[in-house]
């Protein structure tokens, strides 16, 4: 089998922390190869002991530079640090990934970091799944910490940083749709929330909306949400950043829930790769199979509604 002996090499390369590997590694997966998932059933069992930041927030808020600024400080500690920005491709962000670049350009140079940006692979909702497996082989390179960037307000965004110990919300004056958000329970509340650009007059304002919004939510493990106020572009406030991601951390650890929430995240995932590979099965027989294409032609003529034919479709496809 020359492609196991291939994909054990670069396991082997990858959990030495071999860059090249790592990039090769991340290819495969975006490309869906099945050499990709065979490196990550490989090397999994060691990975775990990355910690993952996830962070998210609307378009333009400074989420790359504020990551970009992060890095600088994680580096000062000397630790190992991995990117991956994922564009979830909506149309308005389009011009991330090069801004990103842009963002974090002064850490090219730096071997103990490494920056990825992944853009999303379609429709088929396998952008989350392989965002994962992403941060899987950061994970097993030795990377001690995989920050992942990741465009949005609401919850579909927030999936892809679900795999996350600690998760960042980014906003800046002027981020009403963010506070809607929260206060509606579309997004979950996060652990940290900084308020970026604290430059704009805004600010202040801004600040008591977050706090208006979090007094009304409650942490059972007793986690006080932070909520910070940073000018990335300058560095102010991004070493107080690293201090509470640090904290919650500690905080996670010592309550005993950061066992918890990586099961949960790890169930979610699970059940994310299943559902995907399942819509993706249904997706294929909806296409190939001519009796499936008249049952939904009889929707579509008002013959059958919508959920009976669902159930007659996954009774002949999947429930056997
Ligand atoms: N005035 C000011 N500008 C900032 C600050 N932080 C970032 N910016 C600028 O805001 C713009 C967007 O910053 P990014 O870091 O690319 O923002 P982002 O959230 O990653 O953007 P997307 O990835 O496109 O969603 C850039 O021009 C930054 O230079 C800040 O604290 N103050
Ligand atoms: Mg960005």
């Amino acid at each position: 089998m020359p492609d196991a002996a291939k994909s054990a090499t670069l396991a082997e390369r990858l959990l030495a922390g071999d860059k090249r590997a790592l990039a090769r590694a991340i290819t495969l997966i975006e490309s869906d190869d099945p050499a990709g998932w065979e490196l990550v059933r490989e090397v999994y069992p060691r990975t775990g002991k990355a910690r993952i930041v996830g962070f998210t927030g609307p378009p333009g808020v400074g989420k790359s530079t504020l990551i970009g600024a992060l890095t600088g400080e994680l580096r000062k500690a000397d630790r190992e640090v991995a990117v991956l920005s994922i564009d979830p491709s909506s149309p308005f962000t389009r011009g991330a990934l090069l801004g990103d670049r842009i963002r974090l350009s002064e850490h090219f140079l730096d071997s103990g970091v490494f920056i990825r940006s992944m853009a999303s692979r379609g429709a088929l909702g396998g952008l989350s799944e392989a965002a994962l497996q992403v941060a899987l082989v950061m994970d097993a390179a030795g990377k001690d910490d995989v920050l992942i960037e990741t465009v949005g307000v609401g919850q579909a965004e927030i999936d892809i940083v679900d795999h996350a110990d600690t998760i960042v919300l980014a906003l800046m004056p002027g981020s009403g749709d963010s506070i809607q958000a929260l206060k509606a329970g579309v997004m979950e509340i996060p652990d940290v929330i900084v308020v970026n650009k604290a430059d704009h007059p805004m600010t202040d304002t801004m600040i008591r909306e977050v706090r208006g919004v979090l007094s009304l939510s409650h942490d059972p493990a007793g986690w006080k949400v932070p909520i910070l106020r940073t000018e990335a572009t300058r560095r102010e406030g991004v070493e107080e950043l690293a201090a509470r991601i640090d904290e919650h951390r500690a905080f996670i650890e010592a309550a005993g829930t950061l066992g918890d929430r990586r099961a949960r995240n790890l169930r979610s995932e699970v059940l994310g790769i299943a559902t995907a590979r399942m819509r993706r099965r249904l997706e294929r027989v909806v296409a190939e199979d001519p009796e499936t294409a008249e049952l939904l032609d009889r929707v579509v003529s008002r013959e059958l509604d919508p959920a009976s034919a669902a159930a007659e479709l996954l009774e002949r496809h999947v429930d056997d």
